[in-house]
């Protein structure tokens, strides 16, 4: 921890003054490898994390929470060598930390994934290594004909969304990005190595088993009941494969920047040629992994996405920002990109202008790329076991336009 002395004086320092007393007298303890104190910082930073809305925390508990994390996690790999237990809290650091100990934790974190990796490869040859082959037959074979039934009344009817083959970055731009018509582009990822490597459950569960992700629980975000649970990816390829799946129940790891938290993963896709235009101002790329039937309610976003399907279907229909009056949009700020229509069940006594609204929609195979303008108002339904992987960008503000004037990477 030599190197890290200057920036936990920095710390100690501001956490003084935000009345961090408690945790600033237990560091040195911490450091010094005792198990306790380390338990006891975790448990001040995750109650200082959690005392108030999230952008009010300040940025020094964020930054005590992640040493903490780096702290608990040598203890724990000292006392119990229990790998697993070490990334979840590294990850935890990563997930819900701030920015001064990334670092450490992600070169924390792939010594740890190395140690595994070579406990895994002596098991293998011991013969102890396990494969969840019969409850994977089961997430294969959910039918796509049964995901069918259940898409939104009028499905299938709708204008189909153009579709084209791998366009030159010229004609992208003149026929689909200046004029911000949306476009389906065929064959677009042949060279991603993501394409064949992700169907296989057992290399997802190889390569990012054991690291902890932000799940959504339940219908969608939009519906009661709804919640986020952190786990690993593991624990949630179980779910996504386990046979009691229900609506109430159904995880989907959502909009979530996994290839920043995974750079192995992030070997698999290539950013496309297109996210160049305007400037490219990358805003995020983010996974959406999960099983069929499940739901992104109609919202829009403010920046220009291309939407990459690489394992299984999903059924998207879009709508243009000029029909937005038809749409009905939430009053509150928070929801107000997101549309009170719900697609599975238009209540159309309450929101009768919906049904002027005309859409177009198209179901997306493997390989297939949608470009979403701006604005543009999207509702998105899984019709099998999935994996995407959505790219934001925005203009460079030389050539920004009002249609990027605000920021929602937060979902809704
Ligand atoms: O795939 C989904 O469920 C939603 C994707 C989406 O809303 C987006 O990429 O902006």
């Amino acid at each position: 921890m030599g190197d890290l002395r200057p920036i936990i004086d920095e710390l100690l320092e501001a956490l003084r003054k935000q009345g961090g007393f408690g945790y600033v007298a237990l560091t040195a303890l911490a450091e010094s490898g005792d198990r306790t104190a380390a338990g006891e910082i975790y448990e001040m930073a995750w109650e200082q994390l959690h005392s108030g809305p999230w952008s009010e925390v300040h940025s020094a508990w964020r930054d005590a929470f992640s040493l903490a994390c780096l702290l608990l996690s040598n203890c724990i790999e000292r006392d119990e060598g229990d790998l697993e237990q070490c990334l979840k809290y590294l990850d935890m650091g990563l997930i819900m930390g701030g920015l001064v100990f990334r670092a450490h934790l992600e070169s924390a974190i792939s010594r740890a994934q190395k140690a595994r990796e070579d406990d895994e490869e002596d098991d293998s040859q011991t013969g102890n290594g396990g494969t969840g082959d019969e409850s994977e037959q089961n997430y294969r074979n959910r039918s796509f004909a049964e995901s069918l039934k259940k898409l939104p009344s009028g499905s299938l009817s709708q204008a189909r969304i153009r579709a084209t083959c791998l366009p030159s970055l010229e004609t992208f731009a003149r026929e689909f990005f200046l004029p911000g018509e949306p476009v389906v582009i065929k064959r677009a990822m042949l060279d991603w190595p993501a394409l064949t490597k992700w169907k296989n459950l057992e290399y997802l569960r190889r390569i990012a088993g054991s690291r902890t992700v932000p799940v959504e629980i339940g219908e969608h975000y939009l519906a009661p009941g709804w919640k986020q649970e952190l786990m690993t990816i593991g624990d949630l390829i179980n779910r996504c494969t386990s046979s009691e799946l229900s609506s109430t129940n159904r995880p989907y790891l959502a909009q979530h920047s996994l290839f920043d938290q995974i750079p192995e993963l992030r070997k698999d896709i290539i950013v496309p040629d297109y996210c160049a235009l305007g400037g490219g101002d990358m805003k995020s790329v983010n996974a959406w992994f999960g099983p069929a039937n499940t739901v992104t309610p109609l919202h829009h976003d403010p920046h220009h996405n291309l939407f990459a399907q690489v394992v299984g279907q999903k059924y998207v229909r879009l709508y243009s920002p000029a029909h937005s009056s038809h749409l009905y949009p939430f009053a509150e700020s928070m929801l107000m990109n997101s549309s009170q229509v719900d697609l599975d069940g238009p209540d159309l006594l309450n929101f009768p202008e919906f049904e002027k609204a005309s859409g177009m929609e198209y179901i997306l195979e493997e390989g297939d790329m949608l470009y979403i303008p701006p604005k543009w108002w999207h509702y998105v339904k899984s019709l099998s076991p999935s994996f995407s992987v959505s790219f934001w960008w925005a203009v460079t503000s030389s050539v920004s336009s009002d249609t990027e004037s605000y920021d929602a990477d937060d979902r809704p």
